[in-house]
């Protein structure tokens, strides 16, 4: 068997989907995403220029020693961009070999492991009455688990992951108005003061049932994030994300020293070697990774498999940036992992997106239910991406008010 050919689309509902699609002299084709949010034609050229020349002739079935022949032969290893274009080979190739055997991908991995994925929406408001109203639809759709985000008072920008708009939740992450980004202003302190307070009154407000997550998106130092976490204790978080910058991983000894509050890392991660140490010194409670941007699930496998000897579970990174494709693979991976956790939902529901990516996975009561469809279970309309194409955006950055560069 082999490889006859594969193509590279950019674009899609108000996002820069970057979909692989890899050819077979049997008929069978696979589908890969290497959506690398706002950097999403780097992965494409990569895949263009030097991996989709090297494919052709490769069978296909043998996805493991293709990952290794791309990852160690490039020699400069690692990093977003080549993960995430060998992220797309490689679904692509383990949704062949799903279609091959006429299975879905996780019976491949041994089976299911539960009937449904718990999943979590964002909830997001400019102030704490916004973000309640926010909350309240999330439950009313069934979501048992929601991220929670408000605006700050005094603070001169938003904050991180609150919509401009009321109501809008998808489309805050991409500034498409040109390449250049917005600039907010972060202020430590104005947070450190309102925000476990807030967090307070939401679990008095909505009971001790629901399970609330809230994203620090990198911005604190380690000694604030330790005061952060221990101030938030008696909210009982379901998770606190991403406390300080995930390059320092000795960053978060300081936090474990002063609070046990469960943290989740990983969504910047593009390899085992970035949580290795984290995941084996219980640094963590959560690992944050995506199929996406940590290599496909070939590599993310073996992080999970790492985690769940040291009781680390999974939150895989499901940001609206990732294509039902990913979404996908990750829901397979949900179905097997011993020690999943839950899963960051947002991306399917638009009918363009579903018109684009037909597929029978199901959202039902904030729980995800992977299709039992040959390989991902996802398909491609070809003639509904003709209607797409690049669009420039950006994220904002962040800056303080002295104009220091902050952490987006
Ligand atoms: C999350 C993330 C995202 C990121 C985004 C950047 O927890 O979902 O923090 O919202 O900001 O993926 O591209
Ligand atoms: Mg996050």
């Amino acid at each position: 068997m082999k490889i006859t050919g594969a193509k590279v689309f950019v674009g899609g509902p108000g996002k820069n989907y970057v979909t692989l699609k890899i050819m077979t002299d049997q008929g069978v084709y696979g589908l890969g995403d290497a959506t690398l949010n706002n950097r999403e034609t780097l992965p494409a050229a990569y895949l263009n220029d030097y991996l989709i020349p090297n494919l052709i002739g490769m069978d296909p079935r043998n996805s493991e020693d293709i990952w290794q022949f791309f990852y160690r032969g490039a020699y400069f290893r690692r990093g977003p961009i080549a993960m995430a274009a060998f992220a797309a080979i490689d679904m692509a190739l383990w949704d062949i070999k799903g279609k091959l055997a006429n299975m879905p991908l996780y019976q491949l991995f041994g089976g299911k492991s539960r009937d449904g994925a718990l999943v979590y929406a964002h909830a997001t408001g400019s102030d704490l009455s916004d973000l309640k109203d926010s909350i309240r639809y999330y439950i009313d759709q069934g979501y048992k688990a929601v991220r929670v985000q408000c605006g700050i008072p005094g603070m001169p920008t938003a904050g991180y992951g609150v919509a401009e708009t009321k109501g809008d939740v998808a489309n805050y992450i991409t500034d498409f108005s040109g390449i250049k980004p917005k600039v907010e202003i972060w202020d430590t302190d104005r947070y450190m003061r309102y925000m476990p307070d807030a967090l307070m009154d939401i679990r008095d407000h909505f009971g001790p049932d629901l399970k609330i997550l809230h994203d620090v998106h990198h911005r604190l130092t380690p000694r604030e994030a330790a005061a952060f976490a221990k101030s938030v204790e008696p909210v009982g978080l379901y998770w606190l994300e991403d406390p300080t910058p995930a390059e320092d991983q000795d960053a978060l000894k300081m936090l474990r020293q002063h609070s046990t509050v469960p943290v989740a890392i990983g969504e910047v991660f593009n390899s085992v070697w970035d949580c290795n140490k984290l995941i084996e010194q219980n640094l963590i409670d959560f690992i944050r990774v995506s199929v996406t941007y940590a290599g496909g699930i070939t590599h993310v496998k073996r992080i999970v498999d790492l985690a769940g000897l040291h009781n680390v579970r999974t939150g895989f990174h499901g940001a609206p940036s990732h294509s039902p494709i990913s979404m996908a693979a990750q829901a397979h991976l949900n179905a097997w992992a011993p020690n999943f956790g839950i899963q960051e939902y947002l991306v399917l529901g638009t009918p363009e997106c579903d018109a684009l990516f037909p597929s029978d996975h199901k959202l039902q009561n904030g729980m995800f239910q992977v299709s039992d469809g040959a390989g991902l279970g996802v398909d491609f309309d070809e003639s509904e991406a003709e209607r797409y194409h690049f669009k420039a955006g950006s994220h904002p950055i962040v800056r303080l008010e002295d104009g220091t560069m902050w952490d987006y």
